[in-house]
C-alpha cells in the first residue's frame, strides 16, 4: 500500500506577502486571471504576467470577523465564480460575521462584477443567500464550489467545540440542522417559501420531514476544502467527483469523495475508526469511509488539494495532491483502476539536484492552508509561515514535475486580454526569500541568519494566548525532532533550540 520513493516535485513562488491566503480561483472566462483571497476580507487579482493590481477585487474587511490570534477559523474562507459568470458576472463569498444583535454568523452571499470595472467587485450588489448561526469560533466550514450540474455546493462545519457536542447526537448527525453537511442549493431559482434560492428536485432528502431539503451529505466534521475533478484530459474519467478532507478530532484526518446522500460519519467515527461508540456500533448507521485517513504522527490538520489535470507535468495526471496544515507534508493519492483503492505517495520538495533550474525552488512556508487549480489546471498551495490573519507571511507555490515537462509549445494558452485601469504592481520574490531559500537547503540542522527570523522561524505561538482549537502550534518540546520519520524515511534529527523545522525541506536530506 505505501510507496517508500518519495515524488520529487519542485515550486515556484507566484506571489507573497498576502495575509493567511485561503484560495486562489479563476472566473472561467479566460483571461487566465486569479483571484486571491485573504481570510481578513479582501480579493486580490493576479494577471497572468503575475502582477497583482492595486487595487482589490473585492474589500470588505470591515464586515468580515477576522481576528489576529493564531489559528482563529473565522474570516473569509470561500468564494465561487458563478458557472455563467462570463455572461452574468455573478460570483459567491462565504464569510463569518457577527450580526445585529452580538451572534456570530456564516453569510453565503452573492456579488456581482462592477459595471465599469472588469477587475472589481460592485460591493453594493450583495444579495443575501443564506446565514446560519455558529454556536462556537471554530469549524466554521467554509468552502463553496459548482458542480456539474451547475448547483451550488456549501460545506459547512459542525459548529465548533470538540467532539460535535451540540443536541442529543451533534450536529453532523443531525439531518434538521445545516451544520455538519454537504448542502446543495440551486441559486438561479427562489423558493415558494420566499428563500433566494431554490432546492434541487432530486436532492436527497427532500421528501424526508425530518430533514432540512438543503443537505446533500452529512456525517461532516469541518470539510476543509474540496476540489471538483476535471477528469482525465483524454477519457474523461473522475469528471465531476468531487473531494474533500474532512479535519479530524483527535486521531485521524481523512479525505473523502462525496456522492449523494452520504454519511460521512462523524461523530461517530474519525477515519475509519470509532470516535462515539454508542453511534458507531448502531446498526442504522451506514456510513461512507474515507479513500484515505493518516494518523497524528503524519500531520494534524487536512488541507484537502486537487486531482492534477492540467499539462504542463503529464506524470501528475490522475494524482490527487493536498497536506496537512499542522506539519507541512504534502501528499499523493493515486487510484488503483483494478481495486478502485487509494495508494498513497509521500511528496518530497525540495531535491537540490532536480530543482536546480532558475526560478525553481526547494522550500516553502510550513503552515499550508489552501489549494488551487489555474485556468489551465494547473496547480498551486498556499502557505504562511505564520498563521495569523494579519501577518503577510503567506506566498503561493505552484507545483512543478521536474521528471517530465509536457512538450514545449504543448501547453500554450492565449489569454483573454482584460482592460486594466488600476496600477499593476510586478511579482518580486522577498530578497529574505533567497536568503530563506539558501538556509533551507543547508537542511534542518543549521540555524537560520538572524535576519531570517522573523520570516522562517516560529514566534512564540502562545504570545497571544489564546488557543482557539486543539492543534495550534506549539514551539517543539525539547527532544520532539529526535528520531522522528521525515516523509522521505529519512530520520530528522533534533532541531536547534529555539528552531522549528518551519521552511525546511521536508525530504531535502534523505
Ligand atoms: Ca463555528
Ligand atoms: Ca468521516
Amino acid at each position: 500500500m505505501y510507496t517508500k520513493v518519495c515524488l520529487q516535485l519542485c515550486l515556484t513562488e507566484v506571489a507573497n506577502g498576502l495575509r493567511n491566503p485561503v484560495l486562489m480561483a479563476h472566473a472561467n472566462d479566460n483571461t487566465h486571471r486569479m483571484f486571491v483571497a485573504e481570510q481578513v476580507g479582501i480579493i486580490w487579482v493576479y494577471l497572468p504576467d503575475g502582477s497583482r493590481l492595486e487595487e482589490p477585487f473585492l474589500d470588505i474587511k470591515k464586515i468580515v470577523l477576522a481576528t489576529p490570534w493564531v489559528g482563529d477559523e473565522r474570516g473569509f474562507l470561500g468564494m465561487a465564480f458563478h458557472p455563467q459568470y462570463k455572461h452574468n458576472g455573478k460570483f459567491y463569498i462565504y464569510y463569518s460575521y457577527v450580526d445585529k444583535k452580538k451572534l456570530e454568523k456564516i453569510r453565503i452571499s452573492e456579488l456581482k462584477v462592477s459595471a465599469s470595472d472588469i477587475n472589481k467587485a460592485d460591493p453594493h450588489s450583495e444579495r443575501n443567500i443564506l446565514e446560519i448561526e455558529e454556536p462556537a469560533a471554530n469549524h466554521n466550514g467554509g468552502q463553496v464550489l459548482f458542480g456539474l450540474d451547475g448547483y451550488m455546493y456549501l460545506f459547512t462545519g459542525d459548529g465548533g467545540k470538540a467532539g460535535d457536542p451540540f443536541g442529543k447526537f451533534g450536529n453532523a448527525q443531525n439531518k434538521s440542522v445545516l451544520l455538519g453537511k454537504v448542502l446543495r442549493i440551486d441559486v438561479d431559482g427562489k423558493s415558494p417559501d420566499g428563500k433566494p434560492y431554490r432546492i434541487p428536485l432530486d436532492n436527497p432528502f427532500v421528501s424526508d420531514t425530518k430533514a432540512l431539503p438543503e443537505v446533500y451529505a452529512y456525517g461532516v466534521r469541518n470539510m476543509w476544502r474540496c476540489s471538483v475533478d476535471r477528469g482525465d484530459p483524454v477519457t474523461h474519467k473522475g469528471r465531476g467527483r468531487i473531494f474533500c478532507g474532512d479535519v479530524g478530532q483527535n486521531r485521524f484526518e481523512e479525505i473523502d469523495i462525496i456522492v449523494k446522500g452520504g454519511n460521512y460519519g462523524w461523530r461517530a467515527k474519525e477515519g475509519f475508526e470509532c470516535y462515539d461508540i454508542k453511534l458507531c456500533h448502531n446498526s442504522s448507521l451506514d456510513d461512507i469511509l474515507p479513500i484515505f485517513a493518516y494518523g497524528h504522527s503524519v500531520g494534524k490538520s487536512v488541507t484537502g488539494g486537487y486531482m492534477y489535470r492540467g499539462c504542463e507535468s503529464p506524470n501528475l495526471n490522475g494524482l490527487y495532491i493536498f497536506g496537512d496544515f499542522m506539519s507541512g507534508r504534502l501528499i499523493a493519492l493515486q487510484e488503483d483502476e483494478r481495486t478502485h483503492k487509494w495508494k498513497k505517495q509521500d511528496i518530497c520538495i525540495g531535491s537540490t539536484k532536480a530543482c536546480a533550474f532558475p526560478g525553481l525552488i526547494s522550500s516553502y512556508s510550513k503552515f499550508i492552508i489552501s489549494f488551487a487549480e489555474d485556468e489551465a489546471g494547473e496547480l498551486y498551495f498556499m502557505a504562511t509561515s505564520y498563521p495569523s490573519a494579519y501577518a503577510p507571511h503567506g506566498s503561493i507555490y505552484k507545483f512543478v514535475d521536474p521528471a517530465r515537462r509536457a512538450p514545449p509549445g504543448k501547453c500554450k494558452h492565449k489569454p483573454v486580454p482584460v482592460k486594466v485601469k488600476s496600477k499593476r504592481i510586478p511579482f518580486a520574490p522577498l530578497t529574505s526569500k533567497f536568503a530563506q531559500r539558501e538556509w533551507a537547503l543547508l537542511g534542518p540542522l543549521t540555524p537560520p541568519p538572524r535576519s531570517l527570523v522573523n520570516s522562517v522561524v516560529q514566534k512564540p505561538l502562545f504570545q497571544l494566548g489564546v488557543k482557539i482549537w486543539q492543534g495550534i502550534p506549539r514551539r517543539p518540546r525539547p527532544g520532539q525532532f529526535k528520531r522522528r520519520r521525515s516523509a522521505c524515511g529519512a530520520t530528522v534529527r533534533r532541531a536547534p533550540k529555539g528552531v522549528t523545522r518551519k521552511g525546511a525541506p521536508l525530504c531535502a536530506r534523505p
